[in-house]
């Protein structure tokens, strides 16, 4: 029996004890675990967490630097077992992200995994994982696609989000909150392997992987899994300067609303033509060329330009802005559906036409 062979038994044999010890409760999504309502030293079993394979120790440790609050989540495998620590999602939405902080133990700490597993499996008994390695000084994800991400340096650690798009079965990845790859090929949630049989990888969890001579000490922090709107959000403001933002649907003239652009998002592709703030379009300027009422400037002052977009106040739906929202949709010009959301105070200090019709 080889390395592999004997893990994949291992496998088996611990995944057997689990099975007859009856299926762990699955988890909702989204799912938030920052390990701070676990005492030091103990496993973290109430937020839904299980064992697939016993390295030397999983437990919640006060006595390495987090990377918040002041505890995380300690894995310590053996040279021939991976320590592996997995909830299970109660569903697996089209669009899933996920979000890990990692660290290797800056002495000891050799491999760190965080992704989608299954019962069965042999070296990388994962699916759409991230692999932190501390020998390579790497960061790299795992897919269809294998793809380096950027460097690494041990006793360091690093935020890595996947964005999971299971109907064009691609991925955006992201490391300390930088866009590092998209487009990047997926596995199914559900597919057929041949030692496996059907496959689910209804699985979450982290690993602390077993290919070295010597234990292996990976921490984790702040896990998170959620269900990405296929709308990506945005922040904006309506009125700029008022923190109020009163909106007189009397009244006529236009309502200024500001996009915001950030790192993930640049406001100044908006086509303006696209855009919908509760019903309302953006006005055309009235000289006969039909062109919105939009120009970019910086209004949050932090070196981007953001969209600034002019809405027509008798176009807006009162209906559409009862519970003191306003929701505005629209696509980019190269057609990314986004949708932000901002606080407003309607007044109706007219009563004649308007209110009525819209009863
Ligand atoms: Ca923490
Ligand atoms: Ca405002
Ligand atoms: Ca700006």
């Amino acid at each position: 029996m080889d390395r592999r062979e004997l893990l994949f038994a291992t496998a088996l044999v611990l995944a057997g004890v689990l099975v007859s010890g009856g299926l762990a409760h699955a988890v909702a999504v989204p799912f938030d675990e920052g390990f701070e309502a676990t005492n030091h030293g103990l496993y973290p079993s109430g937020s839904g967490w299980v064992n697939l394979s016993w390295g030397m120790g999983a437990y919640v440790t006060q006595f390495y630097p987090p990377f918040s609050g002041d505890k995380s989540f300690r894995l310590d495998s053996w040279p021939m077992s991976s320590q592996m620590e997995y909830v299970v999602l109660d569903e697996l939405p089209d669009q899933l992200s996920y979000e890990a902080s990692v660290c290797l133990d800056a002495t000891s700490g050799w491999e760190g995994l965080v992704g989608f597993m299954d019962r069965y499996n042999s070296t990388y008994p994962m699916w759409n994982f991230f692999r932190v390695d501390g020998s390579a000084g790497s960061i790299s994800f795992c897919g269809e696609d294998h793809v380096y991400l950027g460097p690494y340096t041990r006793g360091q650690w690093c935020t890595l989000r996947a964005d999971l798009n299971y109907e064009s079965e691609t991925a955006k990845l992201w490391v300390n909150g930088v866009l590092a790859a998209e487009g990047v090929q997926i596995t199914p949630r559900a597919f057929y392997y041949a030692p496996m049989g059907d496959v689910v990888t209804d699985q979450w969890g982290v690993t602390s992987e077993a290919s070295f001579a010597f234990s292996n000490i990976v921490y984790f922090d702040e896990l998170h899994v959620w269900e990405m709107s296929s709308l990506g959000s945005v922040d904006i403001d309506v009125k700029p300067g008022s923190s109020t933002n009163p909106i007189n649907l009397g009244a006529s003239g236009l309502l200024p609303v500001c996009v915001f652009s950030s790192e993930t998002f640049d406001a100044t592709q908006i086509d303006p033509l696209s855009c919908d703030l509760a019903g309302a379009a953006v006005a055309l300027r009235g000289n006969g060329t039909g062109r919105p009422m939009a120009h970019m400037q910086d209004v949050d002052g932090d070196g981007l330009l953001d969209m600034m977009l002019q809405f027509s106040v008798e176009q807006l739906v009162r209906e559409e802005l009862t519970g003191g929202c306003a929701v505005l949709t629209g696509t980019t010009l190269e057609g990314d559906e986004f949708t932000g959301m901002d606080e407003v105070a309607v007044a109706m200090r007219d009563f004649s036409t308007r209110g009525r019709d819209r009863r």
